[in-house]
């Protein structure tokens, strides 16, 4: 099958590292590409950026669809996108979010969730919800690593995050850990060696779960919510994108 991911954000030093993280999984059959628009925010920290990814985002999307690409990761923890994404994708769309959620409650009776900053756990929170898992869920902490610093060897980002497992394995009684960036992929295994306990990267779990439902012969359903965009006149800069 042919994979495409997607990061929302327009760090391309984060786009080769969600890169990595999905080929050390995927299939020997599935061809993957990882991408990120060129305009856009260079990360991703809350409800602002996250808008202004957008549409960066779904002209990525877009583009896989004239490529012919089966389906889709969004390597973006919040999700960013997703329900606009499957308007226009003929075959599934898979949030790194969603799948590391999905994948946890399928392991542990509780999982927590490590994120970057404060301001990204409602938005996690909210979409745990939507879900249907927030029950499943201990907790969403911070670790209070700045996106950026995770493509940054220097800074303390590693330890930060370790220390806050550390806490939640503790106050949480959580059975197993959620990393809640994309810009966290390369961390889990040794993570997961460190804390004894399943560290799940949510790159690795979308893309697994993207060439399940392939497999499965699973496309997005086209009925209502995900129903292709209507034809209509799209003003200003977006002149060129309406349907
Ligand atoms: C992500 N931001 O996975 C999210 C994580 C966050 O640029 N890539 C980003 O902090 O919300």
């Amino acid at each position: 099958m042919r994979l495409l991911l997607v990061n929302p954000n327009t760090t391309s030093s984060m786009t080769r590292k969600i890169e990595a993280a999905a080929r050390a999984v995927a299939h020997e059959g599935t061809t993957l590409s990882a991408v990120n628009p060129v305009d856009g925010p260079a990360s991703i920290e809350g409800y602002f950026d996250e808008a202004y990814s957008l549409p960066g985002l779904l002209g990525e999307i877009r583009k896989g669809e004239e490529a012919g690409f089966q389906g889709y990761v969004i390597a973006c923890f919040d999700d960013t996108g997703l329900d606009a994404a499957r308007s226009l994708a003929t075959g599934p769309v898979v949030g790194i979010g969603e799948a590391a959620f999905h994948c946890a409650s399928l392991i542990a009776g509780r999982f927590s969730v490590i994120t970057t900053l404060s301001r990204s756990v409602p938005i996690i929170e909210h979409n745990l919800g939507k879900y249907g898992l927030a029950a499943r869920c201990a907790r969403v902490r911070a670790s209070d690593v700045p996106v950026l610093a995770l493509e940054d060897a220097t800074s303390n980002a590693r330890m930060r995050i370790s220390d806050e497992i550390e806490a939640a394995k503790r106050e949480d009684r959580c059975e197993a850990v959620v990393l809640g960036c994309a810009g966290m992929a390369d961390l889990a295994a040794d993570l997961s060696a460190r804390h004894g306990l399943p560290v799940l990267d949510g790159v690795a779990c979308a893309v697994k779960l993207v060439e399940t439902l392939v497999g499965l012969g699973l496309k997005t359903s086209k009925i209502e919510g995900y129903a292709p965009p209507l034809s209509k006149p799209y003003g200003g800069r977006f002149a060129a994108d309406g349907f």
